[in-house]
């Protein structure tokens, strides 16, 4: 039987277990990507693994969530990054520089490679044929020392494209289609791999759009073929030799197949607050916006920003509606620049912001109360901007350009109609300047000793899983909870993501602002949720922060995929629940496993007796491989992969197996 273009990667880079989905696989790992907000809790972890030297092809740290550096916590955060980066061997990426996805984009993102990052869009090089997976920041520490990458085989989905995009409709849109159509769940366990004629007809910044936001279906990662446009992307980046033609067997065998006709795809956008929210533009249009943001790293090239900028050319934004371009990197800020856009923009009222994440949480340009703001982004998360009650909508640059010409949601096919601006059409850009000034390589490293400012805490570890687990249900929440809602990303809270102490103090403030403070004083808790929990970011914090408060188990209809992986790397039990239980068991209410809960975990048991108030039971499951199991009863991965290395006497990265 002929195997698909996932299959062929993986089987190139599987160092354990069976490409069947729902088993356990280790693969190896080629590169790693790290950013501001998870990356020192990746060096910290790198330095308390003992681990001296980066192993990968490739590891390359971005500043880009808090460039604006308001705070000289985060400076230190960046000061501290660059001399992470020197001492251990990994690229630096200047702040400023830009959104570590579209960097690594269009420096190291290659075919046929492997990566792993500690971002939730780490899948973006999947658009050039990349296997890029997020995943949290331990599990980066440990494939950057060389160890491999252990997750759940996924089913691998088939992603047919037919026909050709139509004009006005945008590759945002085809990704907007598909999760109006499979929901922020429907990729959960899954690989969507994409096929079909209607592949040719979408260029390299298309095809990445796509692969950066199948991240919201909930998907492990989203893969396109290779050809000629991928050859020709690469070779504008002066890196054609990295090409390698990567397609799936004409027998290729999928557990699923959607298809996707590109010539019905229309205008959509993702109302708030949830981005499966999807309607036609055209079911919304005269909604009165505020603002306007193109950018991120789904939005953020220089292909994505130019269609707006052309609709914006010789005219002016809406007099109530502020427009802001945040491009995604700084060589797309230098080519818009050169060729007289910059320009244009600001000519059209446009504000031209330094290229960095901002906005997408909530760091910068907060809209104000009771309005509406239109964004390129991939979320539209509850909050997520920075204020309570917002209503952030997600849609193309080019609705976004047409709702700041005229200052409400408006149909771009009417806006043709009204105003006669034609559809700008996709044009790719010329890099004009081979950059490297905000790129420092590891032999060009300025530092070989570590910096901490006061800022920099410690790795906080737990100890090793009890036997008897008894505690309060301190929150009962409903279905897909985000990590945005676990520990949010707004500036206040993002500047201490090196301090867990003080963030944790944040800790699901945005669903109950009394309960960091009520689990304090708690001595063991648990967490109740409904489907999907955890959704959205890598952030280990999430995690984290819940174990340093107390927190022993969280008992769930079902977990985000990395979420899920966090709650065994920082020990915290995931236990699956019925939905007839979530019903019945309240905030307040304690919970014991009946079970010696460390011998249950060790020995493979999967159902749990959980005793309900000394009142009633219910039955709760525990679905994990052996990996896992082991990683609770250390209490996380850190002690874990310490233990090994002290059994083995050397760093306990897979590498010494
Ligand atoms: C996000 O988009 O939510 C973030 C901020 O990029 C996160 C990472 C983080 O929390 O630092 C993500 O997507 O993983
Ligand atoms: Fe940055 Fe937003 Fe992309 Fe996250 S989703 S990496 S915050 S631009």
């Amino acid at each position: 039987m002929g195997r698909t273009l996932t299959e062929k990667v993986l089987d190139d880079h599987l160092v354990e277990g069976e490409l069947t989905p729902g088993e356990e696989i280790g693969i190896e790992i080629d590169q790693v990507l790290t950013q501001d907000t998870t990356g020192t809790m990746v060096w910290l972890q790198f330095e308390a693994l003992d681990l001296d030297e980066v192993q990968t092809e490739v590891a390359a740290q971005y500043c880009d969530h808090q460039t604006y550096q308001f705070d000289f916590k985060n400076t230190d955060d960046h000061r501290f990054l660059r001399s992470a980066a020197g001492t251990f061997g990994a690229h630096f990426s200047r702040p400023g520089n830009g959104i570590c996805h579209q960097v690594h984009k269009e420096n190291f993102a290659a075919p046929g490679k492997t990566m792993l990052g500690s971002d939730s869009h780490t899948p973006t090089p999947g658009g050039l044929g990349e296997f890029a997976v997020g995943s949290g920041g331990i599990d980066v520490a440990v494939a950057m020392g060389g160890g491999p990458y252990y997750f759940e085989m996924p089913e691998i989905v088939e992603v047919r494209l037919e026909g050709d995009l139509p004009e006005w409709a945008t590759a945002k849109d085809v990704v907007l289609e598909l999760l109006r159509r499979l929901s922020v769940k429907g990729g959960v366990g899954k690989v969507f791999e994409f096929t079909g004629p209607g592949v040719d007809t979408l260029s390299v910044p298309e095809r990445t759009t796509i692969t950066n936001m199948g991240t919201e279906l909930g998907a492990t990662t989203s893969i396109f073929p290779t050809d000629e446009r991928t050859r020709d992307f690469l070779a504008e980046l002066g890196r054609e030799e990295e090409y390698v033609e990567l397609r799936p067997d004409d027998d290729a065998d999928y557990a699923d197949s959607v298809t996707v006709d590109l010539s019905a795809v229309e205008p959509l956008i993702a109302q708030p607050s949830m981005p499966d929210n999807v309607v036609p533009v055209s079911a919304v249009a005269g909604v009165e916006v505020d603002q306007v943001i193109v950018g991120s790293c789904t939005n953020g090239a220089y292909e994505d920003v130019l269609p707006a900028a052309k609709m914006l050319e010789g005219r002016a934004t809406n007099k109530t509606t502020d427009m802001i371009v945040a491009p995604g990197s700084k060589q797309a800020s230098e080519m818009l620049a050169r060729e007289g856009w910059v320009a244009e923009l600001m000519a059209a009222g446009v504000n031209f912001s330094e290229a960095t994440c901002g906005a997408c949480i909530g760091v910068g340009h907060v809209p104000a109360s009771d309005s509406v703001s239109l964004r390129t982004f991939n979320r539209n998360f509850e909050g997520r901007s920075g204020i309570e009650d917002d209503s952030v909508y997600l849609c193309s640059p080019e609705v976004a350009a047409a709702a700041a010409i005229t200052g409400e949601i408006t149909d771009p096919r009417d806006l043709e109609a009204e105003t006669g601006i034609r559809d700008p059409g996709f044009e790719m850009g010329t890099r004009y300047t081979e950059r490297d000034a905000d790129l420092i390589a590891p032999d060009e490293a300025v530092d070989d000793d570590l910096i901490k400012g006061p800022n920099i805490g410690d790795v906080p570890i737990k100890d090793p899983l009890d036997s008897h687990l008894e505690g309060e249900v301190l929150l009962k929440m409903g279905d897909n909870i985000t990590t945005d809602h676990i520990i949010p990303a707004t500036s206040d809270i993002l500047m201490y993501r090196s301090n867990v102490p003080k963030i944790s103090e944040f800790t699901l403030s945005r669903v109950d602002d009394s309960f960091a403070e009520r689990a304090m004083r708690t001595e063991a808790s648990f967490l109740v949720a409904g489907e999907n929990y955890g959704q959205g970011s890598s952030r280990e914090h999430a995690a984290m922060c819940p174990m340093y408060l107390g927190v022993e188990g969280v008992l769930a209809q079902s977990f985000a995929r990395i979420h899920r992986a966090n709650l065994f790397n920082f020990g915290i039990v995931p236990l699956l629940i019925d939905e007839e239980d979530y019903e019945r068991i309240d905030q307040g209410d304690t919970v014991e496993i009946v079970e010696d809960v460390q011998a249950a975990v060790a020995g493979g048991e999967e159902a749990f007796t959980v005793r309900v108030d000394d009142d009633w039971e219910l039955t709760a499951r525990l679905d994990a491989s052996e990996r896992e199991r082991d990683l609770l009863c250390a209490g996380g991965k850190l002690s874990w992969t310490r233990q090994q290395a002290q059994d083995k006497g050397g760093n306990g990265t897979p590498a010494d197996d």
